[in-house]
């Protein structure tokens, strides 16, 4: 008897229940444990119907991804779906939780099929770079056609029980809670009206009417633009199909190819390291589990610009209300039409309803005075980054707000421990770096000062879950972790433009690698005086910070979109970086007053100068303890930069470059270009003699 996987009788009906926390995951023992309890079902005289349940909060969510890359144990899912859909006695599936990938192939290799209504139902494969491998592409469409079963299985999106049950997915939705009665309730009453064995590969109506349609490919074009670089979605197309040109054996042998294909793609790797990295993160290292989180029933905010504004919004989404603070009523009065703005915007998008829009607004309150942050429980500072602003704010906010309140910064870059000697509770003082727009990037690098308190930590982080952000925890230098990689991938940009690449050249580089900006149209977006105003503020600390010809385009007045002129110049109302000559024009005259002889830079240097020496920052960051783990850097690139999750982020994909590669360029780097960002990381040295990756920290 396994353990995972029990037998049991109720009346006539026979119950296979899986008990396999956390998810119920298809992990060896739970498929060798439904081939076992189904053997027992069969050979059970008394039972004239079975019923497959879950125990714990879901039914089963998936294959095991922990047991992806490893060799297959039998009995593979595939030979277990097909023993449940030959039995010769109907078999129901009783869904509660979300039934997901694996989980809802084996519920469609069942006969009938039952959902608690806050069931979800999903084949999310595709997330993860594969596709549904174990008939699901060929048993969803026979269900719901064509058109529904490519849109389920290339977005990889839930689908809720009542959804389900219009779609033909599910025959039946019950209320309540207790899956295990709802489902021996149906199962009777189907025994009771002698439903016979109902195979869903021997469905066939959706597929004739589908036949011969030009769907699958209207849906190749369509992806063409959604799923740009990526590798699996189209497969799910071909997957697909193959149910409507193949008999149904055939289509699932044409089905295995292809997961094979996916299962093998590097792509693959990405997105499951990534997968499970975002859930390690907020499993901060040195924390204990059970360290005290403090109770955050209410928020300050300093500051009613884009950040505070935006910031604003996230708690007053999970229905914290949130006092923004400023200095002048019309500060305030512009920041809450940006509100209202955005809030109408999504409404207009049907995600939200007016009353949701007035309930959200309605928790967002504005004053001129920090009296109101007296009994708020949080306090968040977004002004714009100046130390000696920050510190008077933070030394009124120590006398002001009540004790055991945090008072956190969004600062991006600066020093959260000076910030901190302005207050008499440094334990009580945090870095919240939010990304921008902050009500939309699901990044908040959370910044430990040398005297944050533990419990300080945790609370932190359980607001980013909160609020639905990916919290990771960070130490404090300049920049922190994924700024401080950005500013040596910008100075190398700029560098290599001195050089002569162009502009566009150098973020056609990174766009091909996957970013959904390049540099020079991500400093746009953000406003190129931000970097203008940090390379002024590291001069005047006495830093040697080259000139630069985007100094000038700020000099000039280009600061970016919001000028309609930056780096690119912007049509009206268009957010398309064009090329502006003008530009190149300063571009050219910058080389000339630096006497620089422009030459031919290639895209293998720009990826290279832009992507290692990212990298070997990374490595100097982990050296310091600045990031704990080479995955809490990958999350931060996934999540506040657009690093492609498919690439798992920086440190994953400069594993998969090899490291002893990107040590030779950093090296070649080191004598060509020069400068403290080519001195190589001694973390990177270490790893490349000892033949480890980045991935083994
Ligand atoms: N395998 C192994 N572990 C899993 C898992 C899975 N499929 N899903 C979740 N976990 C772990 C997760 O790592 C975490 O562990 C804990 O469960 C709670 O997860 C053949 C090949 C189910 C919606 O893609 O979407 O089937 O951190 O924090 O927010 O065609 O987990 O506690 O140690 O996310 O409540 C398809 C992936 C697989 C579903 C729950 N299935 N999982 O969300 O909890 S491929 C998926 C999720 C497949 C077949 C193919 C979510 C969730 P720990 P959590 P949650």
């Amino acid at each position: 008897m396994s353990e995972v996987v029990a037998y049991t009788r109720e009346g006539n009906v026979g119950v296979i229940s899986v008990n396999y926390p956390p998810v119920n995951a298809l992990s060896h023992a739970v498929r060798a444990g439904l081939v076992s309890a189904l053997e027992q079902g069969q050979k059970d005289a008394e039972a004239d119907i079975l019923l497959l349940v879950c125990e714990g909060r879901t039914f089963i969510a998936g294959a095991d991804i922990r047991e992806f890359g490893k060799p297959l144990q039998e009995p593979g899912l595939p030979d277990v779906i097909n023993a449940y859909e030959s039995s010769d006695k109907p078999i129901v599936a009783a869904i509660h939780g979300t039934a997901l990938g694996g989980g809802l192939e084996t519920a469609l290799g069942c006969h009938y099929r039952v959902a608690l209504a806050s069931a979800k139902v999903g084949l999310p494969e595709v997330k993860l770079g594969l596709l549904p491998g174990a008939g699901g592409t060929q048993r969803l469409p026979r269900l719901v056609g064509a058109q529904k079963a490519l849109e389920m299985i290339t977005s990889g999106n839930f689908v809720g029980a009542r959804d389900a049950l219009a779609l033909g997915i599910v025959d039946a939705v019950e209320g309540g809670d207790d899956i295990r009665q709802v489902g021996l309730a149906y199962a009777q009453k189907l025994a009771g009206e002698g439903a016979p064995v109902r195979r869903v590969r021997d469905i066939s109506d959706k597929v004739e009417a589908d036949k011969g349609s030009d769907v699958f490919d209207q849906f190749r074009a369509g992806l063409a633009k959604k799923a740009r670089g990526l590798f699996s979605p189209f497969k799910c197309v071909d997957a697909v199909e193959a149910a409507f040109t193949l008999p149904f054996a055939e289509g699932l042998k044409r089905e295995r190819e292809l997961f094979k294909e996916c299962m093998e793609s590097p792509q693959r790797a990405g997105l499951v390291h990534s997968f499970f990295a975002e859930r390690e993160v907020s499993k901060v290292k040195g924390l204990a589990k059970d360290t005290p989180v403090r109770e955050v029933k209410s928020v300050g905010i300093i500051g009613a610009g884009t950040m505070g504004g935006g910031i604003a919004m996230n708690f007053a989404n999970v229905g914290i209300p949130a006092t923004i603070v400023e200095v002048k009523q019309d500060a305030l009065d512009r920041g809450l039409a940006v509100i209202r703005r955005n809030y109408e915007n999504s409404a207009k998008k049907g995600k939200l309803t007016a009353e949701q829009v007035e309930e959200r607004m309605g928790l967002i309150k504005t004053s001129l005075s920090y009296d109101d942050f007296r009994d708020v429980d949080l306090v968040i500072e977004a002004v714009f980054e100046n130390m000696a602003v920050k510190k008077e704010i933070f030394a009124k906010l120590d006398e002001v707000c009540k004790p055991g309140a945090i008072l956190a910064s969004n600062t991006s870059t600066l020093d959260i421990d000076e910030i901190a000697s302005a207050t008499k509770r440094p334990e009580d003082v945090v870095g919240m770096h939010f990304f921008s727009p902050a009500n939309v990037m699901k990044l908040l690098e959370n910044v430990r000062g040398s005297k944050t308190s533990d419990e300080v930590k945790a609370t932190v982080m359980a607001v980013a879950k909160k609020i639905n952000k990916v919290g990771v925890m960070v130490g404090n230098c300049h920049g922190f972790v994924g700024n401080r990689m950005l500013h040596k991938r910008g100075a190398e940009a700029m560098a290599l433009v001195n050089e002569g690449a162009s502009p566009q050249q150098v973020d056609k580089v990174l766009t091909d690698l996957g970013f959904p900006m390049g540099q020079f149209a991500m400093s746009d977006l953000a406003g190129i005086d931000v970097g203008y105003r940090i390379r002024e503020e590291r001069r005047n600390a006495g830093e040697d910070v080259p000139a630069s010809w985007m100094d000038k385009l700020v000099e000039q007045g280009r600061l970016g979109q919001k000028t309609q002129a930056g780096v690119y110049k912007y049509e009206e109302g268009s957010r398309a970086p064009v090329v502006d000559p003008e530009v190149e024009q300063l571009i050219e005259s910058f080389r000339a007053e630096q006497g620089i002889v422009a030459r031919e830079v290639t895209d293998q240097e720009i990826l290279e100068r832009c992507m290692y020496v990212m990298v070997n920052e990374g490595a100097k960051i982990l050296d310091e303890g600045i990031a704990d783990r080479s995955l809490d850097i990958d999350v931060v690139w996934i999540y506040g930069y657009g690093f492609p999750a498919y690439r798992g982020g920086p440190m994953f994909w400069a594993d998969q470059v090899g490291l002893d590669n990107i040590l030779a360029a950093v090296k070649n780097y080191n004598n060509t270009v020069g400068g403290e960002q080519w001195k190589p990381a001694p973390l990177l040295e270490k790893l490349v003699a000892e033949g480890r990756k980045f991935s083994d920290l």
